[in-house]
């Protein structure tokens, strides 16, 4: 584990003009690598199909000289780091200085199962602590992570020292979840919490429009954040204090992005010169005497001395930032997005890469040696010595906390709950949620959240049972005022809900957050999250990120589908049911029945304790009070046999096979039904019986199970066609029933089950709703959209006589 807050070194003092000369030389070697890393990967590594690799030599050499001074100067063990997905090679270089990557690999970006083209938690060998790629999401991981950190403290005592910093491009903040996240109130007042804006003024297409840099700083000041500012290096702000200086700091405030940067891309020293001294077609005769003391070879070098590449400058800005208590910081870095190469400032040189000219340049003028293109620094080298003394203030690097954590065995196979009546499962969820809290090693571990939809979403008795998390204790002045309240808005750093505004990314960022706990500070968190379904789409990105990070949380959709009814239009979800089946590191259940819903849940529950296998849960629930008396009443061991069919995908509710007229390829069908429409394809089931049809059904409480076992199981006979191998969805409908044809049904969109007629080769006909909602009551709406039991019934009968569709 990282080292405790007594242990921690003491800040570096104010680096000296040793160090800095050093920590130099090996931003050169950074340069140098993270360009290098590209340049083989495209030029020099076979490519057998011919296809770009690509790269971001540009992008890397913008962050070098921050990336150089945060890891080789500021970094201490505990901190957790997101970089910028365009500078992964930088990321590498320096790994491999630090010692955490082995030098092959350098060769290998983007090579199959090399380095990935942007820092993989998951994937990459060195350690990276936050994946990044989908631009934003990486960003505010950090702000995510050091909430968790302070509920894990609030919850369990005492916790390492940590930071949590991230290396943003400029352009990143137009993705509006970095503002959904800088506005959340959760997120606010955070401490340790450090980002660092690669401000080029550039993004992939173009210059970004002037003045934004202005209004970034706004912002972030309006949500109280702490702005430092790394503009000018210290050899132009020298010109500055000369007299006249400040007529060169107007110009240069002044002029727009695309005015500077087309200055950058100008070679002659004497031309810039000009170009500075001119405004708007007049000559400052001040400011070109001024200038006229800079040698033309050195006048780019005094334009592009920003901030963002002053090494001293850079280290002193995070020692300030260091300082900073009760309140995120941001330095906003000003940089030269291609710095120190040839391609420095050219509007288009996102993906440009260097040739191999402009390579053997840049090797000669940062004196890596022939021959040495993926070496370190020499043993005993004064930049070796300066890495291996650094290196032992933060040992070996981060420990894998040993995790503390409930065992499997502690979560219950069943709560033993009685259901009867009608009880919707969302209903369901909000009891169960309740008698979790009675169990005193799991409630503790549990932590709920949800995007403003707790109550109606029915986490309400848990919330009223377990409190609201605030960092600080707040007054309830409803209760102190003796006014009833259906909802106890207990605030307390003791709370177990999490509720946050209405952002759907912060929802699943602050879900995948929670449930990387174990991975980041050894204490295991159970999230659970309840969102409405149809506005999962809405966080989807960041579902989708989560899942990628192998994050381990359980969320419930709900209400789901059409069955809402009144609420109607998109408020209504159809594709929910795709997003489950299809994202990997994700199960999707849609049960039916309370009891199903609980032995899930609880399986859930274990499923997060699998830190290596576990995947994360979505539950996909509804308001539809559903009549709990048609769950079957097994017992003993058909009990345990039909719990672990309902975990495994599906069982049949209904099954006629032992009826006296059962005649597959006669009057038998299947109806493969799901959630909601269980009960209603059961009456159809039902009046179909009575019109001599036997149609049996399956309920099916996990399609995505059933599908993934399915394609398992050919996979593997693909492979080794010896093997037999039997997928639950074949066991469930047996070989001499496999010709019967099939009607699916699903409050969601059709295509969902269609798989199935590919399980079987059968006719099948599959009922649903392919367009967006509508309102009315459940059965004017099952009935427009044809899942009514009248609809069953009819393809049922359509399928059977051939009328239906092949
Ligand atoms: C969500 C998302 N949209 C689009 C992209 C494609 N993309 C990659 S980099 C980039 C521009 C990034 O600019 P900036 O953050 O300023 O980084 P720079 O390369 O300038 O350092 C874009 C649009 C992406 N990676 N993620
Ligand atoms: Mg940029």
């Amino acid at each position: 584990m990282a080292a405790n807050s007594q242990t921690q070194p003491k800040p570096p003092a104010r680096s000296s003009q040793r160090d800095l000369k050093t920590l130099g030389s090996i931003q050169d070697r950074v340069l140098w690598l993270s360009t290098q890393i590209v340049h083989y990967a495209n030029n020099v590594r076979d490519n057998a199909d011919g296809l770009k690799v690509g790269g971001h030599q540009a992008s890397s050499a913008s962050m070098v000289s921050l990336m150089t001074a945060l890891y080789f100067h500021q970094w201490r063990r505990g901190d957790f780091v997101a970089v910028k997905p365009h500078a992964s090679p930088v990321f590498h270089a320096i790994q491999f200085l630090l010692g955490n990557l082995p030098p092959e690999k350098l060769t290998q970006l983007r090579a199959y199962e090399g380095l990935q083209a942007y820092p993989s938690r998951t994937k990459d060998v060195d350690p990276v602590d936050f994946s990044t790629g989908s631009v934003g999401l990486g960003a505010v991981a950090p702000n995510f992570a050091a909430l968790t950190a302070r509920y894990v403290k609030d919850h369990f005592g005492v916790q390492d020292a940590h930071r949590f910093i991230a290396l943003i491009g400029d352009a990143e903040l137009d993705e509006g979840n970095v503002w959904e996240a800088l506005g959340e109130d959760n997120l606010r007042a955070l401490d340790h919490l450090i980002w660092i804006i690669d401000l080029n003024r550039q993004s992939l297409d173009r210059v970004v429009p002037s003045g934004k840099a202005q209004k970034i700083e706004e912002m972030f000041r309006v949500h109280d954040w702490e702005v430092i500012q790394l503009k000018y290096g210290r050899r132009l702000q020298a010109y500055f204090e000369r007299p006249g200086g400040e007529r060169l700091r107007e110009r240069i405030d002044l002029m727009t992005n695309d005015e500077y940067q087309s200055l950058l891309r100008i070679n002659d020293g004497d031309s810039i010169r000009e170009h500075l001294a001119r405004s708007n077609g007049t000559v400052d005769q001040a400011l070109l005497e001024l200038l006229e003391d800079c040698p033309a070879g050195e006048i780019w070098g005094l334009l592009a001395d920003l901030g963002g590449h002053d090494l001293d400058m850079i280290v002193d800005a995070y020692q300030r930032a260091d300082q900073v208590r009760g309140r995120p910081v941001v330095i906003i870095a000003y940089t030269v997005k291609g710095w120190g190469l040839p391609i420095a400032g050219d509007p288009l040189n996102h993906s440009k890469l260097l040739t191999t000219e402009q390579m053997g340049e840049l090797q000669t003028k940062l004196g890596v040696p022939q021959g040495g293109e993926f070496d370190s620094f020499a043993p005993g080298s004064e930049e070796a010595n300066y890495i291996d003394s650094f290196k032992s203030r933060f040992a070996s690097g981060r420990k894998q906390p040993a995790p503390s954590m409930p065992g499997a065995s502690e979560i219950p196979q069943t709560l033993s709950s009685a259901y009867k009546g009608k009880r919707s499962t969302q209903q369901v969820l909000g009891s169960l949620l309740t008698s979790l809290s009675r169990l005193p090693g799991i409630a503790g571990r549990i932590v709920t959240t949800s995007p403003d939809v707790a109550s109606s979403t029915n986490l309400g008795g848990w919330i009223n049972k377990m409190g609201v998390y605030s960092s600080q204790a707040r007054i309830n002045y409803f209760k102190e005022a003796h006014i009833p309240q259906l909802l106890d808005w207990q605030q307390s750093p003791k709370g177990e809900h999490i509720e946050l505004g209405i952002s759907e990314n912060n929802f699943f960022l602050l879900l995948t957050a929670l449930g990387l706990s174990t991975e980041f500070f050894g204490e295991t968190l159970l999230p659970i999250g309840t969102i409405y379904d149809t506005f999962i789409s809405r966080g989807l990105d960041a579902l989708n990120y989560g899942l990628y990070c192998k994050s381990k949380f359980i969320f419930a959709g709900s209400p789901s589908g059409i069955s809402l009814s009144r609420e109607g239009g998109a408020h209504q979800s159809l594709i929910t049911p795709s997003i489950g089946a299809e994202l990997p590191h994700l199960v999707y259940y849609e049960p039916c029945f309370g009891q199903e819903l609980e032995w899930i849940l609880l399986a859930s529950l274990r499923n997060l304790l699998d830190r290596k296998h576990g995947t994360s849960v979505y539950l996909r629930l509804s308001t539809v009070p559903i009549d709990q008396a048609l769950f079957p009443a097994e017992s003993g061991a058909e009990s345990e046999q039909l719990r672990r069919s309902v975990l495994r995908g599906g069982y049949r509710l209904v099954d006629h096979a032992s009826h006296p007229k059962y005649k597959p390829g006669g009057n038998v069908a299947n109806i493969f039904a799901c959630g909601v429409m269980v009960p209603v394809a059961l009456e159809a089931s039902q009046e179909l019986a009575r019109r001599g049809i036997l149609a049996n059904l399956v309920n099916m409480t996990s399609p995505a199970l059933l599908y993934r076992g399915w394609r398992q199981a050919t996979r593997l006979h693909a492979k080794s066609p010896g093997i037999r191998s039997t997928s639950l969805l074949e066991h469930l409908i047996p070989e001499n029933e496999r010709q019967c044809p099939i009607v699916t049904v699903m409050d969601g969109h059709s295509h969902a089950l269609s798989f199935l007629g590919a399980v079987f080769g059968t006719r099948t006909v599959s009922l649903g709703v392919d367009e967006f909602g509508q309102t009315g009551s459940r059965e004017e709406l099952y009935q427009h959209y044809g899942i009514s039991t009248s609809a069953i019934v009819e393809a049922v009968e359509s399928v059977l006589t051939k009328r239906g569709r092949p």
